[in-house]
């Protein structure tokens, strides 16, 4: 099944209104290439204004709450991301995962409540080093999966690899160790959704950059990528878009 290349960029917690020149650029970018699907998730008090400038890209969160509304100081909701002109969301990003205390089933009700408001859902795995060093990547990422991918259906999602010792540390894994652990998250994939598992796009995240794109997309099932320093920047973010076309 070919599916669609996906180049999501992650801007973490960077960006500010003056920012809004970059996401053009991007946007501008991601017209030339409209066999590529291209996001963009910035701060939460970027959404709104980017999504209404976007023509070519969705715009997209970096989380989400799993509640609709109440009293969730400081929290975002599905619906409020939707209404904000999000298309997607990001969850179970490593940095939630370990900064914020999000367990597999915190994020699995983040991607239910994200789908059900009509959001895309790219919902993170990937393990530590020490956890590659003990043998149990694998093991871990498959844990992850089915710990945190929504039961119902595979309509609207996207898994991101992302071990978290090559997330902004400039070191990737091996292209070998790349095709071995899609490999594993494609079984588990179709474990969990039968042939919708197949249809179910799985990037690559950590350190993607211009000059090591096109090695990570060629690898097999690699459907994309997630990426963070280098989407700051139009120049270096089309690039990877390049690549991937
Ligand atoms: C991994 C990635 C974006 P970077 O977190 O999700 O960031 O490309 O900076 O490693």
């Amino acid at each position: 099944m070919a599916l669609r290349p996906y180049i999501v960029g992650n801007w973490k917690m960077n960006g500010l209104r003056a920012t809004l020149a970059e996401a053009r650029a991007i946007d501008r970018v991601a017209a030339r290439y409209p066999a590529v699907d291209v996001g963009i998730a910035p701060p939460f008090t970027l959404v709104h204004a980017m999504a209404e400038e976007a023509q070519a890209m969705a715009v997209g969160g970096q989380d989400v709450h799993a509640k609709p509304s109440g009293a969730f100081t400081g929290n975002i909701s599905a619906p409020m991301l939707e209404d904000a002109g999000a298309r997607f969301t990001i969850v179970g990003h490593s940095e939630r995962r370990s900064l914020h205390g999000e367990s597999d089933g915190d994020v699995q009700a983040k991607a239910v409540a994200a789908r059900a408001a009509g959001l895309g859902v790219i919902l993170c795995v990937g393990e530590t080093e020490a956890e590659r060093d003990a043998g149990q990547a694998e093991a871990v990422v498959s844990g992850q999966l089915h710990g945190s991918l929504p039961k119902e259906g595979a309509e609207g999602l996207a898994v991101a690899y992302e071990p978290v010792w090559a997330i902004g540390t400039g070191r990737v894994p091996s292209v070998e160790d790349v095709a071995a652990m899609h490999r594993a998250i494609r079984a588990d994939l179709v474990a969990i959704y039968g042939d919708a598992g197949k249809g179910v796009r799985i990037l690559y995240g950590g350190s993607v950059n211009a000059g090591n794109a096109s090695e990570l997309l060629g690898v097999a099932d690699v459907g994309g990528a997630l990426v963070g320093g280098a989407s700051l920047t139009a120049e270096s973010f089309a690039a990877i878009i390049n690549a991937a076309a």
